[in-house]
């Protein structure tokens, strides 16, 4: 029998555990939409907690989450500043565009972290016939950036640049677990600079569905009702939220494995001749790997690598991406990265 495939394409595939699946198959549920769901409820409380913010809203995804927050800051003809590799500007299918009539202003940052420096020129004069600046969007690990963590005494200079200027701030907090497991950063340690945060539970952390947005009472007032607007009033989600508990009080410790798993596989794999690694960029649990001087294409290199057993996505134009999580062992990643150095020595 044909090993079964190793997939890095990202920490989203994984399935949940059988403990897992035991605390959502016996979690107590209510109609969410009238508040009624004491699993939702409890996980939502305790998100909070751990943020340090008022409150918290259980959300069907992570796009959901940036997009709430986006609509619930914003008002149509606005303008936000993000990132030029940030998700929310990449993938998430011109949301910001669709659903808030927003225009998204980029900045081109470094390892995905824009300066304070920047800002000046960036936020604009506040005339009658500009856009207004209203929210910058940080994201922490940076996903096209290769999992980057965002230096907090940037974060702590923005949030007070943005803040004397009146414009709000909002963290992608998708994988604000593995930053602060990487950094020694309390989550709430993050989160005291911004308005509101996203974070999710479908990533390193393994559940199978859910996020949550955090910010003040007011704030999540409004975000439930673009919540619903949007589709996403869940009537008894707390099956999807007892996964997210379950995350948080299992997953969250052992995300370091994954971190070391995605050194091992950088090490290994930047010692071909052909493949490059920027081995100070692997700062969690995503890997990118320059293909340039393969002469192929990353989707040509995701194709040969597919056939040898090994699944990696995109990452930039010129990387493919490779990120560990809890359904890849050790053992696999060396292998994966054996085959990867067998097609490109
Ligand atoms: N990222 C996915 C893809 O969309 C690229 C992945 O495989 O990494 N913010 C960040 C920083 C993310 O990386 C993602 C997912 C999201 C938001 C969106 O989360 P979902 O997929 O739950 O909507």
């Amino acid at each position: 029998m044909a090993a079964p495939m190793i997939d890095l394409r990202s920490d989203t595939v994984t399935k949940p555990t059988p403990a897992m699946r035991e605390a959502m198959c016996s979690a107590d549920v209510g109609d969410d939409v009238y508040g009624e769901d004491p699993t939702v409820n409890f996980l939502q409380e305790k998100v909070a907690a751990l943020l340090g913010t008022e409150a918290a809203l259980f959300m069907p995804s992570g796009c959901a989450s940036n997009q709430v927050a986006i609509k619930s800051h914003t008002t149509s003809g606005d303008e936000i500043i993000v990132e030029e590799d940030a998700h929310i500007f990449n993938y998430e299918t011109a949301a910001p565009a669709v659903l808030s009539s927003v225009q998204v202003k980029t900045i081109r940052g470094v390892r995905g972290a824009m300066s304070v420096d920047q800002l000046p020129a960036a936020v604009r004069p506040g005339a009658y016939y500009m856009p207004k600046t209203r929210l910058i969007a940080l994201e922490n690990t940076h996903n096209r950036a290769g999992g980057t963590l965002y230096p907090i005494d940037e974060i702590r200079k923005i949030s007070a640049y943005a803040h004397s200027n009146g414009i709000l701030m909002h963290l992608d907090g998708a994988r604000l677990w593995n930053a602060s497991v990487a950094s020694g950063i309390a989550p709430k340690g993050y989160a005291q600079y911004f308005d509101s945060v996203s974070v999710c539970f479908s990533k390193g952390l393994g559940a199978p569905v859910g996020s949550a947005l955090c910010g003040t009472k007011e704030f999540l007032t409004k975000a439930r009702k673009w919540r619903k607007v949007f589709g996403g009033g869940m009537r008894q989600a707390g099956i999807l939220a007892a996964g997210a508990i379950y995350a948080l009080d299992h997953h969250i410790d052992r995300l370091h494995e994954d971190h070391e798993k995605a050194r091992l596989f950088a090490e290994r794999v930047g010692a071909s001749s052909v493949l490059d690694v920027e081995l100070d960029a692997v700062q969690t649990n995503i890997v990118l790997v320059d293909v340039t001087k393969t002469g192929k294409t990353p989707d040509e290199v995701i194709e040969m690598l597919r056939h040898k057993g090994v699944m990696v996505s995109g990452g930039t134009f010129t990387t493919i991406r490779a990120v560990t999580h809890l359904d890849v062992s050790m053992e696999q990643i060396r292998a994966a990265a054996d085959a990867v150095i067998a097609l490109f020595p």
